[in-house]
C-alpha cells in the first residue's frame, strides 16, 4: 500500500478524525508477551528509541495528556503497555524505548528476551509504528530494528518526531534524506514528519492506524 496519499484533507475536522482514538484507556502494562492481553482482535505498536516521544505521540493521538506517562528522563517506559479503543479486541501498545543504556538492569526491559518474541509470535499486530527524533534519526538501533520488521514482514509506518524542533526546510531536507535511505527496502512512502505542535501531522498517520485497525469512518 502507498501510504503517501492520504484519505482526509487538513480541512477535515480533526476531532472527527481521531473520535475513535479518544475513547482509548489503559488496559494493563506488561513485562512479558504472556501478560498480554489475549492474541485475538487487531493490535499496533509504538517502537523507537527512549525519549523519541512515543508516549506523547499517544497522548496527542488520544487527546488525552496524562494516558502514557511522559518524561524529561529517557527510559521512563520500562513496559508494554496496553490500550484499549471501544471496538472490541482493538488495542495500542506502547513498547519499552530502546537504547538507554543507563537505566539499571534490574529495570531494564530485555528487548531482546522479549521483543523479539513479540514481533515473531504476535498474530494480532498489524502493523508498527516506529518513531524516531527528527534530529537524529536513523541511528543503529534503529536500523537493526527497522531491518528485523522489515525481515518478519510486519507493516511499518515511521514517525521523524519533534518536527517543530528544527525548521520547516531543515526538517523537510531531513525527512528526504531519511526517505532516500530507507527507498531501497521500499519504505520511502511510509514516512512522515510529527510534531505535537502540529496537530496536523496526525492526519497521515490516523489514515495507516485506520487500515490497520479496520477502522473506518463509521467508526
Ligand atoms: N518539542 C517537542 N517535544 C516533544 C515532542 N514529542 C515529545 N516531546 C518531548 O520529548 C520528551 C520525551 O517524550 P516521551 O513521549 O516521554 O518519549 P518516549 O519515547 O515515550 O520515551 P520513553 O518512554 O523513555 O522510551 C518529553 O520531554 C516530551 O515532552 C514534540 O513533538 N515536540
Ligand atoms: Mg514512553
Amino acid at each position: 500500500m502507498n501510504y503517501s496519499t492520504p484519505k482526509f484533507n487538513k480541512s477535515q475536522d480533526l476531532d472527527a478524525l481521531i473520535k475513535i482514538y479518544r475513547t482509548a484507556i489503559f488496559d494493563k502494562s506488561a513485562a512479558r508477551i504472556q501478560q498480554l492481553p489475549p492474541d485475538e482482535g487487531r493490535e499496533v505498536a509504538i517502537v523507537g528509541r527512549s525519549n523519541a516521544g512515543k508516549s506523547t505521540f499517544l497522548n496527542t493521538l488520544t487527546g488525552q495528556k496524562g494516558l502514557a506517562k511522559t518524561s524529561k528522563t529517557p527510559g521512563r517506559t520500562q513496559l508494554m503497555n496496553v490500550f484499549n479503543l471501544t471496538i472490541p479486541e482493538t488495542r495500542i501498545v506502547d513498547l519499552p524505548g530502546y537504547g538507554f543504556a543507563k537505566v539499571a538492569q534490574s529495570m531494564r526491559f530485555d528487548w531482546e528476551k522479549h521483543l523479539g518474541d513479540y514481533f515473531t509470535h504476535r498474530q494480532s499486530l498489524q502493523g508498527v509504528v516506529v518513531l524516531m527524533d527528527i534530529r537524529h534519526p536513523l541511528q543503529d538501533l534503529d536500523h537493526m530494528m527497522i531491518a528485523n520488521l522489515v525481515m518478519l514482514q510486519l507493516p511499518i509506518y515511521i514517525l521523524l518526531t519533534k518536527a517543530d524542533k528544527l525548521s520547516k526546510n531543515a526538517a523537510n531536507m531531513t525527512l528526504n534524506k531519511v526517505k532516500q535511505e530507507l527507498s531501497s527496502i521500499g519504505l520511502s512512502h511510509q514516512i512522515q514528519k510529527f510534531s505535537i505542535q502540529q496537530p496536523e501531522t496526525l492526519v497521515q498517520v490516523v489514515d495507516v492506524l485506520n487500515e490497520w485497525l479496520a477502522i473506518s469512518e463509521k467508526n
